[in-house]
């Protein structure tokens, strides 16, 4: 049996979990858990994430929420100086981008994509896309300028900064990015590993199997 547990559906910020597993080769089993009273509302997995959110992971023991800091965690502990920066201004930069990655443009994304994508046609509010777009637009130009000079945020090679904003914002390869060039590039670079293919698969079959009734309690539990 493997020692580490990522709990939580492909669909959800799980994602980002399984997408560091697999570019880090571990050996995880996945429990697919959804969200809500049936899932991550239920009494037994509220004695592992009090937050009744998804994803949680427990490694030998060790629990952890908040999708970006179990992608901080694993790369440090498997890939140090790797994928997880060997300095303490990489270090910095990579939480830098993680946490600017929260507040910066994940409920915009993900706003966007509701409205955009994944409700059914009839119930997308034109008018809260809109608004999401503009939230994005300034900090989505600031990702843009970072870059302009090197293929990554960290310099020349891909490391978990890359990962945590990629798979934040990943929703936003169904925008029109044509403003925002390198951004387009660079995100494409990032979803087109080995790894975040085989999450994204995940993540797709998980979208195509979701019913419409799931979505719409997504939308209402996250106020989206
Ligand atoms: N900041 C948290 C957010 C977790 C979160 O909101 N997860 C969603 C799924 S993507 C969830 O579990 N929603 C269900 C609920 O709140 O009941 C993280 O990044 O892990």
């Amino acid at each position: 049996m493997s020692s580490l547990r990522i709990y939580g559906i492909a669909r959800t910020r799980a994602y980002r979990a399984l997408w560091m597993a697999m570019e880090l080769g571990l050996d995880y089993e996945h429990l697919p858990i959804e969200i809500g009273d049936a899932g991550a509302r239920s009494p037994e997995f509220l004695a592992i994430n009090p937050n009744g959110r998804l994803p949680v992971i427990v490694d030998d023991g060790f629990v952890l929420f908040e999708s970006l800091a179990i992608t901080l965690y694993l790369a440090k502990k498997h890939s140090a100086g790797k994928l997880y920066p060997a300095t303490l201004e990489g270090e910095a930069k990579a939480w830098q981008w993680s946490f600017w990655a929260i507040a910066e443009v994940d409920r915009g994304v993900n706003i966007w994509s509701l409205h955009a994508v994944r409700l059914p046609p009839a119930e997308r509010d034109g008018a809260l896309r809109e608004e999401a777009l503009k939230v994005i637009a300034a900090p989505f130009k600031v990702l843009d300028a970072a870059l302009a000079e090197n293929p990554y945020l960290l310099g020349g090679e891909f490391t978990v900064a890359d990962l945590n904003v990629a798979a934040v914002i990943s929703r936003a390869v169904d925008m029109d990015l044509s403003a925002a060039p390198n951004l387009k590039a660079w995100l494409t670079r990032c979803l087109e590993r080995p790894a975040a293919r085989a999450a994204l698969a995940l993540k797709d079959e998980a979208d195509r199997a979701t019913p419409a009734e799931m979505t719409r309690r997504i939308a209402r539990i996250n106020r989206l």
